[in-house]
């Protein structure tokens, strides 16, 4: 199934192609069936991976981590201090783009990554963009929304703690968040900038083709990691982010959601969802 000579040390090349140095090679041998995406549920990056996993057709388990102590497993099982982190076999990989392109090497069914290099390194190159832009669309969203009870009620609730430790840990947890991806005013504007920015840049993209995937006339990675990171913003049927009602929330940032949904860049992500998700 993983090609290559049995025990060849397989050098994951992709990773290089987009200027990512996964600095560790993988035995064939060692590439086992057990695969487990440790993963915050609400998390965008996390939603990323899920959706390349799934896409591929390959069988995994999600394991919740508890934000905050996650960091003495994600530094002991990858040295970061970051989710996902896919377990497969006994090789881990954290990291949601060099997860990516990981499965991209050794589960090249369904493959994400066009032939064509003049597509191949528009796709690697949209990756990275929309990689980056999750982190402004995690601060500018909960810039708006971060003290509404609803999010930490997603974000905790998964874990089924008892009520008395989830009401200890809820306003610590919304604070830990907001010092972490720095939520203040002036960090939140920025991050709305750059979002605008990000949406030009996904409909400009999507003008000059056909206008259903990012580059060329089949999903690729681009498209999974624009769709998934955007997400959060659009809130598609489903998804963990599906968790307001929203006639109950300021009327000045209902109309802004309504006109993220309305126009090309959110139109896009929902129909993402909707047809290949
Ligand atoms: N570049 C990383 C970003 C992942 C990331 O920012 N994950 C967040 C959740 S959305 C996280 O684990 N935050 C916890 C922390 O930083 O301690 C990736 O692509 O995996």
């Amino acid at each position: 199934m993983l090609g290559g000579r049995r025990g060849q040390a397989l050098v994951p090349m992709f990773a290089g192609e987009a200027g990512l140095d996964l600095s560790q090679s993988w035995q064939i041998d060692d590439i086992m069936t057990d695969r487990i995406l440790y993963q915050f549920p609400i998390s965008h990056y996390c939603e990323k991976s899920r959706w390349q996993l799934d896409f591929k057709g390959l069988d995994y388990q999600e394991k919740n981590l508890l934000p905050g102590p996650h960091r003495l497993r994600t530094r002991w099982m990858a040295r970061i201090d970051t989710l996902p982190i896919l377990r497969d076999g006994r090789r881990t990989v954290g990291d949601s783009t060099k997860i990516a392109y990981y499965l991209e090497k050794y589960y090249p069914q369904r493959s994400l990554l066009p032939v064509a290099p003049d597509q191949r390194a528009r796709v690697i190159e949209l990756e990275q963009k929309f990689d980056r832009l999750g982190v402004d669309v995690r601060r500018w969203l909960y810039g708006q929304i971060i003290d509404r009870p609803e999010v930490m009620q997603a974000m905790l609730n998964p874990y089924g703690l008892p009520g008395v430790v989830q009401s200890v840990l809820t306003p610590l947890t919304r604070e830990g968040v907001r010092r972490l991806y720095r939520i203040e005013p002036k960090a939140v504007m920025r991050a709305g900038q750059r979002l605008e920015e990000g949406l030009l840049l996904l409909e400009e993209q999507l003008k000059k083709g056909s206008g259903r995937y990012l580059v060329g006339d089949q999903l690729t990675l681009a498209d999974i990691a624009a769709a998934s990171l955007l997400a959060p913003l659009l809130s598609p049927a489903g998804t963990p982010w599906d968790i307001f009602d929203e006639s109950t929330l300021p009327s000045a940032l209902q109309s802004e959601l309504q006109k993220l949904r309305e126009r090309p860049a959110g139109q896009w992500v929902l129909a993402r969802y909707a047809e290949d998700r």
